[in-house]
């Protein structure tokens, strides 16, 4: 009998959360389409250059989702499920201090690693847990009342968690079981009908819109399902055109003829959502929730850290300026962008150059001269002699990971006030050490899956340039 590849089963979780969620919030669909007519036009307009950093069937496909689960238990078996589909934790983000607006969540990213698969399919899903053991946040008593509610749900079934188990082992799975997991695990992040505890409800949202929509409910949800352009302006310009307002400036580096870096996201709020309520008297009624929203992004070369420092400078010398100050968002993105011109790389090459970006390297055998294997004494050649001489050619590698400030802007573009946080508490403590313990595996630094990458490319060159190279 034939049997599935996870790479096979991510592409088809990807398709189906896809169609669920189409059905669940059809502005989904106008995003959709929108995007892919963004992406063929682009296309057409820059040809092969267009396929730069990604294959076209690679990003008509590209979506990442983002969930969100109430404790330590459940992060560890949202972990179980995503390994079925060759999905692992990569990067740790702390979202309660990235923002003015309190959302109490600790995050990371579930997605391939190995590039091969990305270029299969790169679904990743940006995985929060509230964080509701922090006393900044939640009252003894609510900590309590949110250790039992979570205790007492279940999200992912025991049929779901053994079948997960078995693919990721496997490293496959059988047509019918895969059958079997796809709709169980699809059905885990669906929209649940059931009603909603109206109290309870509230009471959370006080603290955080976010709380609600984690603690508030009896199962969980994708948040939003965001597909990747290679054009965002475009993509807001039309948006716009067909009467969706979206809602927040472009987040992340500004518009500038220079090269893409990092990530680049716009979101638009949803509809508000009809569900059941439960009031106090037990009385079921109608109600309605507006708690999802569209998102698009727009994705760039990955930084090194030199890289991102300086990324973070401009950041923060754009931040620094009083027309950004004034909250006025167009000024904004102007004085993004003069900050960029002046500051950062205008080409690739440089930003190889400058070791501020990660690349893969390609030989091109017509750039060797003839005596090249005399040159520096036999010894080992520097990289950037191999590039300025268009020995070694720099191709970019994506950033596949997310940014810390714009997930708190997206988190806060979702809430439609500020909730609470108590600052004379002191935090409970999460890093990439404590995530890996929740998760129950390793949490990978992105840095290094692309330092990775880099290094493999140049000693792939070396052997064969059959010349020791010098990063
Ligand atoms: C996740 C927000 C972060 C992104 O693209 O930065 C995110 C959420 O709203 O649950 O998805
Ligand atoms: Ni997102």
């Amino acid at each position: 009998m034939p049997s599935l590849e996870l790479w096979r089963l991510r592409a088809e979780f990807a398709r189906r959360l896809s169609d669920m969620y189409a059905e669940e919030v059809p502005a989904y669909n106008t995003l959709v389409e929108v995007s892919t007519e963004v992406n063929e036009d682009y296309l057409r307009r820059r040809g092969a250059e267009a396929e730069r950093l990604g294959s076209i069937s690679r990003v008509t496909a590209e979506r990442h989702g983002a969930v969100r689960v109430g404790s330590r238990r459940e992060m560890s078996e949202a972990a179980r499920v995503f390994a079925a589909f060759g999905m692992h934790p990569v990067g740790f983000y702390d979202l309660r201090d990235a923002s003015e607006a309190s959302v109490p969540v600790v995050s990371t990213a579930f997605r391939p690693v190995d590039p091969d698969e990305l270029a299969r399919n790169p679904f990743r899903v940006f995985t929060s847990m509230l964080a509701a053991d922090d006393p900044r946040f939640f009252s003894t008593e609510l900590r309590e009342r949110l250790r039992a509610f979570f205790d007492a749900r279940t999200l992912f079934s025991p049929e779901l968690l053994d079948l997960a188990d078995k693919a990721a082992a496997d490293g496959r799975l059988s047509a019918p079981d895969a059958e079997r997991l796809l709709r169980l695990a699809t059905g885990a992040f669906k929209l649940s009908g059931d009603p909603v505890d109206h109290a309870w409800y509230r009471t959370l949202e006080a603290v955080s819109a976010v709380a609600s929509d984690i603690g508030g409910v009896t199962s969980t949800h994708i948040n939003h399902l965001t597909p990747r352009v290679l054009d965002i302006d475009d993509l807001y310009v039309r948006m716009e055109a067909r009467g969706i307002t979206m809602i927040d400036e472009i987040q992340g580096p500004p518009r500038w003829d220079g090269p893409d870096v990092l990530l680049r996201q716009t979101s638009f709020r949803a509809l508000s959502e009809d569900r059941v309520f439960r009031f106090e008297d037990g009385r079921l009624g109608p109600g309605e929730l507006r708690v999802r929203f569209g998102e698009v992004e727009q994705r760039g070369i990955a930084l090194t850290p030199a890289g991102r420092d300086l990324y973070d400078r401009m950041v923060a010398e754009t931040d620094r300026h009083p027309a950004a100050r004034e909250g006025n968002g167009a000024r904004r993105v102007d004085v993004a962008r003069r900050t960029w011109e002046e500051n950062f790389p205008r080409t690739e090459k440089e930003l190889a150059l400058r070791g501020l970006a990660y690349f893969t390297y390609a030989l091109d055998r017509d750039a060797v001269p003839p005596r090249f294997a005399d040159s520096f004494q036999g010894g080992p050649v520097p990289l950037h002699i191999l590039v300025e001489k268009g020995i070694a050619v720099p191709e970019p590698i994506v950033y596949e990971d997310f940014l810390p400030r714009s997930a708190a802007g997206i988190f806060r573009s979702n809430l439609t006030d500020e909730g609470s946080r108590d600052d004379a508490q002191t935090e409970t403590d999460y890093d990439i050490t404590v995530m890996s313990e929740i998760v129950g595996r390793p949490v990978a630094d992105p840095d290094d899956l692309y330092r990775r990458q880099q290094d493999r490319s140049l000693r792939a060159l070396g052997e064969a340039l059959g010349r020791e190279i010098a990063p």
